[in-house]
């Protein structure tokens, strides 16, 4: 472990320890931020006032609309010259939210970034590929830092040029890879464009994240790369790549770690807190942050906590791999539909490639949904080979796709079977939804 200390803290020891942070982040944003500053005195809480983990039910929540409120520096809790770095969100939806870090806040992100990578089964001396972007998103730089922390040999590749990629994968010979999902696929079909197979590479880990993805895209990662694939969790708001990760030994759900973050699960509706176990909307309170700390972030990941101890040991609670976004989750004739599903059902069937893009349109007040999937090259090869009509065969695939969606989803969906190489393949977070009813209805 990376540090058996901290990762595996009796819980009495570790909720003592929380509480104390807790104590201590209310005290710095009370004194420094204003938002904080007037929300808690209408609340008429302190940080003294806090006498159990319980407590933090009684702070205000904070939201990303709140943070935009602020752009860019308003939620800062130290003098903007103290920050020594910034990072931000995409803001494909107005002004980014920015991640600002203290020198205090990088190394405790490099810290807890190699304690996810220990955790994943990367070990000092692994070459260890880095295909998370690099610039203002997080996860370039987060994964980078905590590698270097390590004691890993890091190939920051960045996203893009993918035969490239594909090429240092093998002659340097890395163990480790760290990626988006969908990248890691786009780097597996490239490589069988490429004529490799996975024992031309050296690969044993991927560690996989900032994105959602099934348990069948895993399948997929892990059979295609020959890989144990793991899921790590973050965001660039509560501090990037890092907050969580599954743990080799068990690879079920992913240890937060508490010592520097507290979660609770709410219900997005009502706001009120749920129990273990119980699937509802993350949110994260920053214990160690302090250039930018966070009272109660709503992530809208949603997602359940699980309590129970986890076979290797470490005492931190996990969370279930993130099932979406909030903001992601599409209701389609009043059905709720989450994108991960229409992936399970696309990612099991052997025949199509994994490659798909949804589409949802309004014809005469309906929603109409369409799911657009490839063909695995290799199924039309067989469809030649056995003399079969394409054309037919398409068919009958599109069909048992049909049903499938139906059974999964509770509704009809329009299947359009593509050519293998038709929709353009991901280089980062992969964008999969279009949703033309935002555009009809403006
Ligand atoms: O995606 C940080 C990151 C980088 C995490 C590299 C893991 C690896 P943002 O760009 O701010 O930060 O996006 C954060 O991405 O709220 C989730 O909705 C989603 N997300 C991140 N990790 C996962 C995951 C980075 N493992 C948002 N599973 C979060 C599902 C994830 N969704």
């Amino acid at each position: 472990m990376w540090n058996q200390q901290f990762e595996c803290l009796p819980r009495r020891e570790l909720e003592a320890l929380q509480l104390q942070r807790l104590k201590k982040t209310v005290e710095l944003v009370s004194r420094q931020v204003p938002f904080y500053q007037e929300r808690l005195t209408e609340a008429g809480v302190s940080a003294e006032s806090l006498e159990s983990l319980k407590d933090v039910e009684r702070l205000p929540f904070t939201a990303k609309s709140n943070l935009r409120d602020y752009y860019p520096f308003g939620f800062c809790a130290v003098d903007v010259s103290d920050i020594r770095r910034i990072h931000a969100s995409s803001g494909t939806r107005g002004k980014p939210t920015i991640a600002a870090y203290t020198k205090g806040d990088l190394a405790t992100w490099s810290d807890i970034s190699a304690r996810c990578l220990a955790t994943a089964g990367a070990r000092p001396g692994d070459v260890l590929h880095n295909s998370y972007g690099y610039g203002l998103f997080t996860g370039g730089l987060g994964i980078h830092q905590g590698a270097e922390t390590l004691g890993a040999t890091v190939i920051p590749a960045s996203g893009g040029r993918t035969q490239q990629q594909v090429m240092l994968l093998k002659d340097f010979r890395a163990r480790i890879l760290c990626c988006t999902p969908s990248y890691a696929l786009n780097l597996a079909l490239c490589l069988d464009d490429m004529k490799l197979s996975p024992g031309d590479l050296k690969l044993e880990i991927g560690i996989f994240g900032a994105e959602p993805w099934s348990q069948e895209c895993r399948r997929q990662l892990e059979e295609r790369l020959n890989i144990q694939a793991l899921d790590i969790y973050g965001l660039s708001e509560v501090m990037g790549p890092g907050v969580a990760v599954e743990c080799l030994t068990t690879k079920s759900g992913l240890h937060i770690w508490e010592d520097h973050f507290l979660p609770e699960i709410i219900h997005p509706e009502t706001l009120a807190p749920l129990p273990d176990g119980e699937e509802g909307e993350l949110v994260l309170t920053t214990l160690t942050k302090e250039g930018l700390p966070l009272l109660r972030y709503r992530t809208g990941d949603i997602c359940s906590l699980i309590a129970e101890p986890c076979a290797c040991g470490r005492t931190a609670r996990r969370m279930s791999r993130v099932r979406g976004r909030l903001d992601d989750m599409l209701i389609i004739r009043g059905v709720n539909v989450y994108p991960s599903e229409i992936e399970t059902v696309l990612f099991s069937a052997a025949a199509l490639a994994p490659q798909y893009q949804i589409v949802i349109h309004r014809e005469r007040a309906l929603d109409v949904l369409t799911v657009r999937a490839e063909f695995a090259q290799s199924t039309a090869q067989t469809w030649h080979r056995h003399g079969s009509d394409e054309h037919d065969e398409r068919r009958k695939l599109t069909d048992t796709i049909t049903t499938r969606l139906k059974n999964q989803l509770g509704l009809t969906a329009l299947v359009e079977l593509l050519p293998s190489g038709t929709i353009a393949l991901s280089e980062g977070k992969a964008v999969r939804v279009l949703d033309l009813r935002l555009q009809q209805d403006s």
